[in-house]
């Protein structure tokens, strides 16, 4: 694995709207950002990625773009974004725009071209197809419900591919000219300074054609589009296009949405030259998902945690770079989704970090988790805005789950679980904004909030600034970053240990991932306790005893 500009730092996820308020309008923005660029060089990240930012009508929250080269005014300007990109270069962090290119939005200039002339340039950006007898192409469920198949605004007898939401159309990868704006686009913002994108949902942009229904595996007739993908092939082109004439020409820094890759091609996206810099490891995310809905999810427990980890970590190996979350703005916070009820305290949550941190990979921060912010509390479903909450909540009660239990089960998986603003302080509105806020702000606030835990050395704050210090360190960065990871123990439940071993340096991660204590025989007597979540370690240099959720960083 050739070394990288990137690998020894730590990247952070900004979502913007939830971020900062500078006008008190109640959407967090650019300006709000700036202001806090102080806080994010203290914090010690140095790669910064935003949600995206372009002019939107925000029906996925941004995630459906109607102008790529312009920032939405409820965001800010293309001046506060080039500010943006200047100071932070002047901090020593580099700015991530999110690049979503297998949509766009319904309100896009090229959509609504191709719906006045479908058969014009603008329609060939798009999958447009003549419904048959008024059935359309294929039985596809669209990732936020329902048919992935709209009728064409203008045109009864037409209609229009959309993976995602209906305001969300699919754009046409397989249309050379639809492929050069989007080159052209990408060079224009890395043009500017960007270090570079996280880049949104890519593997949907090949489509297995022609359209065809597949087996479905729910009682709507339809079937998810990744059954779909499995037969989708050739995907390698576009990525291998993009990179050559966009990212490698700025060596620039990427950062890939995976899912549902093929497992021989893992190495042609993220090993030596491969499409991107690296992608995210969502296989613990990934663990007790059910075809069915949310509603059909099962817990995460600690075994499957750590081996989700393990797996991934043997997968990468020596190929690559996987980026490592516990949470981010489509996940609940990790602190609640992997940590019992009753459990979720400052120890079980700086336990989550030092796994993340102490596995081979980036360590991609998601906002407000470097202050333990925890999932909120929905009392009704009008309280909550994302799209695929609410088609979620509609699946549970299809499924015969009263309105209650409907909302339990949403509530604990919402994305709107972290996209809750930013706790800062324990004063109106937790110092977010003084207007009122798109979204409310979890009542914990004045529990769990920045300036609480500034000053106190024994934060979950301060804890994950001494994980950063330790990735940075020239005593330790060499093991942290590059030593090959070796799990040991796999066989005692409810415990996710692992060496990091570099020629130099050998360190051992022990956490104890449950309530109850327990005692390690170490394989040799450690010599130094480098990081530990807990005021002290019990026991000698060769058996320890480690209390509920410790975690312990030993050099042995
Ligand atoms: O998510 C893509 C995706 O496939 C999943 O995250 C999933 O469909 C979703 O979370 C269902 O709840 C990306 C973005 O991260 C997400 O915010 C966008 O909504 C989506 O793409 C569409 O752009
Ligand atoms: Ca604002």
């Amino acid at each position: 694995m050739k070394k990288k500009w990137w690998h020894e730092k730590v990247a952070y996820q900004i979502y913007p709207k939830s971020f900062m308020d500078s006008n008190n309008d109640g959407i967090g923005d650019l300006r709000g950002i700036i202001g806090k660029l102080d806080y994010l060089q203290e914090l010690g990240v140095e790669i910064v990625w935003l949600s995206p930012i372009y002019c939107s009508p925000l029906a996925d929250q941004g995630y459906d773009i109607s102008d790529y080269y312009n920032i939405d005014p409820r965001f800010g300007t293309m001046e506060d974004m080039d500010e943006l990109i200047a100071e932070g270069k002047k901090r020593g962090i580099g700015i991530v725009m999110d690049l979503v290119v297998n949509h766009c939005s319904d309100e896009h200039e090229w959509f609504k071209k191709a719906c006045e002339d479908p058969d014009g340039q603008y329609g060939k950006y798009f999958y447009i197809e003549d419904m048959k007898d008024g059935k359309v192409p294929c039985n596809w469920r669209s990732y936020f419900g329902g048919s992935v198949w709209e009728p064409l605004p203008g045109h009864p007898d037409k209609c229009y591919l959309h993976l995602f939401h209906k305001k969300q159309p699919d754009l046409n990868w397989e249309n050379p000219q639809l492929r050069d704006e989007i080159y052209t686009m990408i060079n224009w913002w890395l043009e500017k300074g960007l270090a570079g994108f996280r880049i949104d949902a890519i593997i949907n942009i090949k489509k297995a054609l022609p359209w065809r229904d597949y087996e479905t595996d729910r009682d709507d007739g339809m079937i998810k589009p990744q059954r779909m993908l499995e037969d989708a092939v050739g995907i390698g082109e576009f990525l291998g296009e993009m990179r050559d004439r966009c990212f490698q020409v700025y060596d620039a820094f990427t950062a890939g949405e995976v899912f549902n890759e093929k497992e021989e091609d893992f190495p042609d996206f993220i090993g030596d030259n491969g499409y991107f810099s690296t992608m995210y490891d969502f296989r613990a995310n990934n663990c007790g998902k059910s075809d069915k809905g949310w509603y059909d999810r099962t817990p995460v427990t600690p075994d499957q945690y750590r081996d989700s980890c393990f797996f991934s970590q043997k997968r990468a190996g020596d190929i690559g770079f996987y980026s490592n979350i516990i949470e981010n703005h489509d996940e609940p916070r990790g602190v609640s989704h992997y940590i019992p009820e009753g459990d979720q305290n400052d120890v079980s949550k700086k336990m989550l970090g030092t796994l993340m941190f102490m596995l081979k990979g980036l360590p991609f921060i998601y906002q407000g988790q470097e202050i333990g912010m925890e999932n909120t509390t929905f009392t009704s479903i009008d309280q909550i805005d994302d799209i695929s909450t609410l088609d979620e909540y509609q699946v549970a009660l299809n499924a015969g789950l009263t309105p209650e239990e409907a909302l339990k089960t949403v509530a604990a998986e919402s994305r709107d679980n972290a996209r809750t603003p930013f706790q800062w302080n324990d004063g109106v509105n937790a110092g977010f904004t003084e207007g009122t806020p798109w979204l409310q702000v979890n009542p914990n606030y004045t529990r769990i909030n920045l300036e609480s835990q500034r000053n106190d050395p024994d934060s979950v704050y301060q804890y994950y600034r001494k994980l950063i210090a330790l990735r940075k360190d020239p005593e330790y960065k060499e093991t942290v970053v590059y030593g090959e990871l070796i799990p040991v123990w796999e066989d005692q439940s409810n415990l996710m240990a692992f060496y990091r071993k570099s020629e130099e340096k050998t360190l051992l991660v022990i956490a104890n991932f449950r309530r109850e204590p327990r005692t390690i025989k170490l394989d040799t007597p450690y010599k130094k306790i480098v990081l530990n979540n807990c005021p002290k370690l019990t026991g000698t240099d060769s058996e320890i005893t480690l209390e509920g959720y410790q975690v312990v960083i030993l050099e042995v």
